[in-house]
């Protein structure tokens, strides 16, 4: 570090010049990623109000009344619009004070919690830092956690069950109805991981997609994870954890006593914590309303669609299932699905490359000519790879 500060208009220079690599949402080249480029309302609040802590409450008493209304908002998305929680950093949080809470209700030694294949890798975190064994079972045909799976994994130890509801490398919703009965039939928590599917499921509902029972309404769903940094359009950090009821939440609540603003419970990892990501997400469903987040849903779906069909025109490409959401998983039987990620790669494009599949998020920035564009370079990829020819032994 320099001993001279240097002028403000030299630093922004070198900025501007130093992130120029970085990818930008505008350019349509990330195409693997589920963060939002955040909607411009949600800028200029984050930006003015960037000072609000909610780790210090008393101080800020009008932004935890906005928090409250947020979770509400979010809550009545969900089948219950009286649910306790908060924004917080992010869904990786949200599954870490889910298991949290489930440890501390469960009471049991050695606990385990019981997750489909397809649950996001936070839960092996919060796994490791919470001291409870994750067992993952297998998923059935349709990519979703198969029950009799879950239900064989039960033993004594099981504090938990998770459900995934958009999950992270096909958008596929669990079977939520069935986890919730083997839940209430075997006293153990359940939460639902709808970190990207939160903001997409409860508008496909009202678009006429059909949509299964993946929320609250399912009795024995404990909490939800459901993040505005993804589909709400909010910036980062916007996580949030939903637990049914206020019960639940002070399972994980602690008391803070020293605070200038008077004695405060967090049930948080963090303590300081961003309350201008609290007016955005606040700023953005009051603005949006439930008929702009439908819009944005169903462009995004209608474009998800398109890529999809185009994609199984061409030769040697297919899809590893009909979309549930704005995410497309491309894979292939003839060529290694690796290669046509490195090409993909090569030529600008932001693809996430799972074991056995491409992951393509059809993100409410990405515009009909970045899917054009990319499907022309994909067909280049699969043609200059060889398709059908170059078939896998
Ligand atoms: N639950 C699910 C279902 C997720 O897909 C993710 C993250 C999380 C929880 C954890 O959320 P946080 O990352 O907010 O803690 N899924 C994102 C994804 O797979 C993570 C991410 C985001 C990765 C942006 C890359 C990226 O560019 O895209």
């Amino acid at each position: 570090m320099q001993k001279k500060g240097l002028p403000q208009k030299r630093i922004l220079e070198e900025l501007e010049q130093r992130l120029a690599k970085d990818f930008t949402y505008e350019s349509g080249r990330i195409i693997g990623s589920m963060c939002s480029n955040p909607h411009p309302l949600a800028r200029k609040v984050y930006a003015r109000y960037l000072e609000k802590n909610l780790g210090d409450v008393g101080l800020f008493p009008a932004v935890s009344e906005l928090e409250t209304e947020t979770i509400q908002m979010i809550g009545s998305l969900l089948s219950n619009p009286n649910p306790s929680g908060h924004i917080i950093t992010g869904g990786t949080e949200a599954n870490i004070l889910a298991l949290w809470a489930a440890k501390k209700s469960g009471k049991k030694t050695n606990p385990e919690v019981i997750l489909p294949a397809s649950a996001h890798c936070s839960f092996d975190k919060a796994g490791d830092l919470l001291d409870i064994k994750t067992i993952r079972v297998g998923l059935d045909r349709n990519f979703q956690a198969d029950i009799d799976a879950v239900k064989d994994a039960i033993t004594p130890h099981t504090i938990a069950l998770v459900g995934v509801a958009g999950s992270t490398g096909l958008g596929t919703v669990d079977p939520i109805e069935s986890l919730s009965e083997v839940a209430l039939d075997n006293d153990l928590y359940l939460h639902v991981d709808a970190a990207f599917g939160g903001f997409v499921l409860p508008f496909l509902k009202e678009l006429g997609y059909e949509v299964s029972v993946f929320d609250f309404e399912a009795p024995g769903v404990s909490s939800m994870t459901v993040d505005p940094h993804k589909m709400g359009l909010a910036p980062i950090p916007a996580g949030g954890i939903l637990f049914r009821n206020k019960k639940i939440r002070e399972l994980i609540s602690w008391n803070v006593s020293y605070l200038a603003g008077g004695e405060a419970k967090h049930a948080s990892i963090v303590g300081t914590r961003s309350g201008a990501s609290v007016v955005a997400v606040w700023s953005l469903l009051k603005h949006l309303g439930k008929n702009g987040y439908k819009q944005i849903v169903k462009r995004c779906m209608k474009l998800t669609c398109k890529l999809a069909d185009e994609i199984q025109d061409i030769e040697g490409l297919e899809i590893m299932a009909k979309p549930t959401m704005n995410i497309v998983g491309l894979t292939s039987h003839t060529m290694d699905i690796k290669r046509v990620a490195e090409g993909l790669r090569s030529k600008g494009w932001a693809v996430a490359l799972f074991p056995r599949h491409i992951r393509v998020v059809i993100m409410p920035y990405v515009q009909e000519t970045h899917v054009n564009r990319f499907l022309e370079d994909l067909r280049s990829i699969a043609h200059e790879k060889g398709g059908r020819k170059e078939a896998l032994s």
